[in-house]
């Protein structure tokens, strides 16, 4: 058994996705023999309740200077960060010449609104391609990772910090205990830490088990958030649902007694207690409903093939590594995937190989079907392809179940 990345007590495994690849690693084509594969299996800690990976690749070999994705390739997730740099602004930047670090700023679709308020801002990114691209915009941005000895340095050259945000990321540090240790070293007395990241109670709910790969080393919770920082004496103070990504929460902490805490907050934990979200009867029900999901589609897209039908994919997310790889599906059931990211694109995709085509050739080819990969960008993908739908073209949807549409 493997100890828990939080509390050290030991993880209970409940279940296996197989042989996994690098989910955002696009090969050239012949670059195919080298490439690296781990077994992706998860559990939760009987203790703290944290859902966890139980091997994660080194975080080198994930960000680096050509990670393959850029925030703002999705006009959605734009105007979410721009409500979110909105809600930090208005709720918690109250003094005089505030400063805030974002961990994880990515190409800067979150900084970028601070900066154009004069808000003094740093972002910490690894990848530093990524980084690269916020910098050229004007963001101060550092490329390392953050951890207790970025916290400390950057403490001591620019000041405590009034916030520090991140989204999508910190489910993504396997050191939790040295993120929690780093913001309690950066923050202000009365400064908040503010991050959202894909909720365990969402992927329960709808099965969307793609939210599981291996950058994704935690799915949190409410109750799993508040044991992991607590022993750091950081609060969980509010607790706030969000849309994005198929279904998030944004989390807030503060110094221990330091703010007022949110009904929201008890409530939330009430309802994941009564939900199971600790409990591993739930875990084994998942597992089950991650098979028969798993089936479903092997079997829809084996009888498209039959029928002579052209099936697509729409978008090579990060996600849709884990469903092909799980799922067994390669070129023969999905002739390629066509996606708007350049660094993407004339590449295939981690493990199963299916070529990545630029979105221009999925207007032009016409297919008959599309697996909607970015599910998550629904709305905004139902408003740009209401040409494909006319012309008769059809979804493949496999959250919350599989079927046509
Ligand atoms: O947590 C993470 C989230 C924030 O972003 C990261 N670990 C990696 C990444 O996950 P993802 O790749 O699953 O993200 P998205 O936003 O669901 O997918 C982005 C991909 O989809 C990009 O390659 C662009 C593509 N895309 C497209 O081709 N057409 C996206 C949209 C909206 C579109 O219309
Ligand atoms: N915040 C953006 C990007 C999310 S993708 C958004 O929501 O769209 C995850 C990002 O976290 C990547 O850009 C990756 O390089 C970064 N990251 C991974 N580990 C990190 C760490 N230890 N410290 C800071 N950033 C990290």
């Amino acid at each position: 058994m493997v100890a828990c990345r939080a509390c050290g007590t030991p993880v209970e495994k409940f279940m296996s996705f197989g042989r996994q690849p690098i989910a955002n690693r696009f090969l050239e084509p012949g670059d195919t023999q080298s490439e690296y594969f781990f077994e992706m299996e998860v559990g939760t800690c009987a203790k703290c309740t944290l859902f966890q990976l139980i091997e994660q690749p080194d975080p080198e070999m994930m960000f680096h200077d050509t990670y393959a994705f850029f925030s703002q390739t999705s006009k959605g997730m734009q105007a979410h960060f721009e409500g979110f740099a909105t809600y930090v602004k208005d709720t918690f930047l109250k003094g005089d010449d505030p400063f805030v670090v974002e961990i994880g700023s990515n190409d800067g679709i979150m900084l970028r609104h601070f900066l154009a308020a004069g808000i003094r801002h740093l972002g910490v990114e690894p990848s530093s391609n990524v980084a690269d691209a916020a910098r050229q915009a004007g963001i101060d941005t550092i490329s390392v990772f953050f951890g207790v000895d970025t916290a400390a340095a950057i403490a001591e050259e620019r000041g405590l910090a009034d916030a520090i945000f991140a989204a999508n990321v910190i489910c993504h540090i396997p050191d939790i205990a040295g993120v929690a240790r780093g913001v309690a070293r950066l923050l202000k007395p009365t400064g908040v830490f503010v991050f959202e990241d894909p909720y365990l109670g969402d992927v329960l709910e709808k099965t969307s088990y793609d939210q599981i790969y291996d950058e994704h080393v935690f799915l949190f919770s409410a109750l799993s958030v508040r044991n992991a920082f607590a022993p750091h004496g950081l609060e969980l103070i509010d607790c706030i649902p969000q849309p994005t990504h198929g279904g998030s929460m944004r989390y807030v902490l503060g110094r221990q007694g330091q703010h007022p805490v949110s009904e929201r907050v008890s409530e939330r934990v009430a309802w994941e207690e009564a939900r199971g979200l600790g409990r591993a009867e739930t875990f084994q029900e998942f597992a089950r409903a991650c098979e028969r999901s798993r089936d479903a589609l092997v079997s829809l897209l084996k009888e498209l093939k039959e029928s002579g039908k052209k099936v697509v994919g729409y978008a090579a997310t990060s996600k849709s590594t884990t469903v092909l790889n799980y799922c067994g599906i390669g070129p023969d059931l999905i002739s390629y995937i066509s996606d708007t990211t350049p660094i993407k694109q004339g590449r295939l995709s981690p493990g199963m190989h299916i070529p990545v085509r630029p979105y221009a050739d999925f207007l032009a080819d016409k297919p008959d079907y599309a697996v909607l990969f970015a599910w998550n960008h629904r709305n905004e993908i139902m408003a740009k392809e209401e040409g494909y739908m006319q012309r008769g073209g059809k979804w493949i949807r496999f959250v919350p179940d599989v079927g046509i549409e």
